[in-house]
């Protein structure tokens, strides 16, 4: 028999069809979904389209954690229909201000060994607790909820050995700055990075979701621990010990590819501006004058990161030069800070306290100022993304970001005079479900009226694709085009998450602020890309968007996992070159055409008409992707099935 790894038995157990091959397409079951707010408005319209009358996975819970600045009815009118939709359908709902989804999918609902998919890329923070949690489009979400499988390409596997034990004020982030230091923004694609080694019975449960929540910057289709005794411990202390499992490696397992990572050897690093893989060690940067500091996200907001800023900023205040803002990560983390007097620390140390929300992590309040440095124990820095689009950004983890605060200068936290604040944690968390509302009896719930603010508009329509699409380059970017390039987030254009039309004015408005109403004059086209084109988020606002303004193909030189599957459900077709170094001979403007009356062949051929040429395309097309494509996209395609 063959060793399997954590990933391979996980697949095995809700395996539903295709061949287990690298890179071929299977299908899975999915046992629990999630959403937030900002992708969940558009997956319950979707959800709603498909027309069944409840939930069919074992769990899924709606969250609302990204638009809560409610500037003005907007945000507000969001929340209501997404709690009307959840109460109809049977789907849990974690009310304003009860935290950031995944630490309260870790706190509240993971259980070891199942499938998970959730509309944020972040949706594998719940591999720290031995899930298969992936990150996926709104509709791909909807369809899971509508009991179809999820289809992903079937992993390799990488290993990462972790041996000995942390120094003292080295953790978990700077162990994932680590891994991304070694394989970079595009290093996980098409792989599940999963941790093993006696490093790994040192690390908490909350450390480990440090880990795995930001092994999404590597491309990876998920992160992932063993369920262990340290897993059995947490979920004792949160009153889940019923749902542990037990979940270990087969001896002997052989991964694809491994990495190694002592422990002991670690020191503080620090992403630098604008990429989560362009890492440093602190010390190589110190004295970098800071503007502000972040402590929180779904990355660093755990009762841990949290009582060790406290410590660090206890009976201290923050520099005159800087300001800093803590976003917990749910109200359990805040009970229990204000429970052992941390919350007073952070307080009385100037910490302006944020709502348990993702908050300035997408931009939502707290922009930087001009030109700033901002420090954050966050998981993105791309360009623009904190709100100001000369700030530069620098990912670090909870103690570089506490030192950095008191000094005002990026700092080694080595550097400060204390002894390391040893956190312990609690025996028994504070379990307080009362701002989750469960699911109601199916007869009560079909009475439930669907509350649809004036902000939520209908979905657009898309009809099939013809066999041949025509038209001009509407815009060639660079490589790592990410989608917060694509369709940005942040105060002003998050409210508009439900209304495709609105949204749709911004699409590239940080790249070519023209671009929106060049491609509606121009009835669409095609947009030509580097490497890794679609990386990081899973919002499928970036397809939707640019296919309401008529986007034909994306033709790149690679693209990343879950934009590649938002392309396909909405029907924009993407391609790569064959020759890569073709994508330095098509110029904007130039006019194309792209026959696709065979999406099944793997040879796909692209006339420029402008520069008389010709040029081979590539695809990772299923056949079902094909038929998806050619209907139009996923939800088309749905209904020609149901
Ligand atoms: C992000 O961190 O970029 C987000 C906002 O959480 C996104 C989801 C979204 O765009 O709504 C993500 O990571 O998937
Ligand atoms: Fe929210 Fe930021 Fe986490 Fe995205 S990365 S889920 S915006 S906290």
């Amino acid at each position: 028999m063959i060793a399997k790894s954590l990933t391979q038995k996980i697949i095995d157990a809700h395996y539903l069809d295709g061949k287990k091959i690298p890179g071929k397409e299977i299908a899975l079951k999915i046992d629990q979904t999630l959403t937030q707010d900002a992708t969940g408005t558009m997956a319950y319209l979707q959800f709603e389209a498909i027309g069944v009358p409840r939930v069919k996975t074992d769990l899924s819970v709606s969250y609302v954690d990204h638009n809560t600045l409610q500037s003005d009815f907007k945000n507000a009118d969001d929340h209501r229909f997404l709690q009307s939709i959840a109460q109809k359908y049977g789907i849990y709902f974690s009310r304003p201000g009860n935290g950031i989804c995944h630490q309260l999918h870790v706190e509240n609902f993971v259980i070891p060994g199942t499938t998970l998919i959730g509309s944020d890329s972040h949706t594998p923070t719940a591999g720290g607790v031995g899930a298969m949690a992936m990150g996926a489009g709104g509709l791909d979400v909807a369809a899971a909820m509508a009991g179809m499988p999820f289809r992903i390409k079937y992993p390799k596997i990488m290993g990462i050995r972790l041996t000995n034990e942390l120094q003292d004020w080295v953790s978990a982030k700077d162990i994932i700055l680590e891994v991304l230091r070694q394989i970079d923004v595009k290093g996980g694609v098409g792989y599940v990075l999963e941790y093993f080694g006696d490093g790994v019975d040192t690390l908490s449960v909350p450390e480990r979701a440090t880990i795995t929540n930001m092994g999404t910057e590597t491309g990876a289709t998920t992160s992932i621990f063993p369920s262990d005794n340290v897993t059995r411990s947490f979920m004792k202390s949160q009153g889940r010990e019923n749902n542990f499992k037990e979940l270990f490696p087969d001896q002997g397992v052989e991964y694809d590819k491994v990495i190694e990572i002592d422990l002991a050897e670690l020191e503080p690093l620090a992403a630098c501006p604008h990429s989560p893989g362009k890492v440093k060690p602190v010390r190589e940067l110190s004295d970098l004058p800071v503007q502000q500091v972040g402590i929180g996200s779904c990355t660093n907001s755990s009762l841990k990161d949290l009582e060790v800023s406290a410590r660090i900023l206890d009976g201290r205040t923050v520099s005159p030069d800087l300001h800093l803002t803590v976003n917990p990560g749910s109200r359990q983390v805040v009970d229990h800070l204000i429970e052992s007097g941390s919350f007073g620390k952070l307080v009385n140390a100037g910490a302006r306290i944020l709502e348990n929300a993702c908050g300035a992590c997408i931009g939502m309040g707290a922009a930087p100022s001009s030109k700033a440095v901002s420090v954050r124990t966050y998981n993105r820095n791309f360009k623009g993304r904190s709100g100001t689009k000369d700030a530069d950004v620098y990912l670090v983890s909870p103690e570089t970001a506490a030192a950095t605060a008191l000094t005002g200068k990026l700092t080694d936290p080595r550097q400060l005079v204390m002894p390391y604040p040893k956190i312990q944690l609690p025996e028994t968390f504070r379990v307080n479900t009362n701002m989750i509302i469960p699911p109601l009896e199916p007869e009560t719930a079909e009475q439930i009226e669907i509350i649809r603010g004036p902000n939520i508009a209908p979905l657009p329509d898309f009809p099939p694709l013809p066999d041949t699409l025509e038209g001009e380059v509407i815009l060639k970017v660079e490589n790592d085009i990410t989608t917060d390039h694509i369709m940005p987030a942040g105060a002003k254009i998050l409210p508009f998450r439900s209304n495709i039309p609105e949204i749709s004015k911004f699409v590239f408005e940080m790249v070519d602020p023209d671009f929106s109403n060049r491609a509606s004059e121009k009835g669409g086209g095609f947009i030509i890309g580097g490497e890794n084109y679609g990386q990081g988020s899973s919002r499928e606002h970036a397809a939707l968007a640019p296919k309401y303004l008529g986007v034909k193909a994306v033709i790149v030189k690679s693209f990343a996992r879950i934009h590649l599957a938002n392309l396909i459900n909405f029907g924009i077709v993407p391609m790569t070159f064959a020759d890569k170094a073709e994508y330095e001979d098509i110029q904007m403007g130039d006019q194309m055409i792209l026959v696709i009356n065979d999406l099944t062949d793997s040879q796909i051929c692209l006339k420029n008409l402008t520069r008389k040429k010709e040029y081979q395309l590539r695809h990772s097309l299923s056949k079902l992707d094909a038929q998806i494509l050619k209907a139009g996209g996923k939800l088309p395609w749905i209904k020609t099935q149901v």
